[in-house]
């Protein structure tokens, strides 16, 4: 549907080299709608909480810190697809395996500096969704959707 959301987050590396305008602007240009945007500090239950899943992973505490470590900048977008889309204009996991062209191909190189997290599924997205924007989202009609979507 065209108002599947999902949860994309700017983390510190990408916040504090000055990249969370050229970020919305490739989710924006692409015609999805931001409905919630905010700066963050990150608690560490609250990291923890996000990746929960990868608590296992010999990474996870230097990926709690690293998330932990300045300030996030925390968005939900909606549109049709934009899950997976999402993921798309992200790009891989690990930067340099990344196209060149997607967010991470285009500005990061180590897989633990990644600039930025998007939902990889709308169940997690979900989930995500509620963790970080617990009191909802912006819910305004959009002028642009008869433009994007016939
Ligand atoms: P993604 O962020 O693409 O959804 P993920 O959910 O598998 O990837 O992992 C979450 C983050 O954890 C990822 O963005 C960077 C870090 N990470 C993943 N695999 C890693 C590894 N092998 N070494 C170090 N950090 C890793
Ligand atoms: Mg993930």
């Amino acid at each position: 549907s065209n108002t599947e959301r999902t949860y994309i987050m700017i983390k510190p590396d990408g916040v504090q080299r000055g990249l969370i305008g050229t970020i919305i602007q490739r989710f924006e240009q692409r015609g999805f709608i931001l409905r919630g945007l905010k700066m963050m500090s990150v608690e560490k239950s609250h990291a923890e909480a996000h990746y929960a899943d990868l608590s296992s992973k010999p990474f996870f505490g230097g990926l709690v810190e690293y998330i932990c470590s300045a300030p996030v900048c925390a968005m939900c977008w909606e549109g049709k697809d934009v899950v997976k889309t999402g993921r798309k204009i992200i790009g891989a996991t690990n930067p340099l395996a990344s196209e060149p062209g997607t967010i991470r191909g285009d500005f990061c190189i180590d897989v633990g500096r990644n600039i930025i997290h998007g939902s990889d599924a709308v169940e997690s997205a979900q989930k995500e969704l509620a963790l970080w924007f617990p009191d909802g989202v912006c819910e305004y009609e959009h002028a642009m959707k008869p433009w994007i979507y016939e």
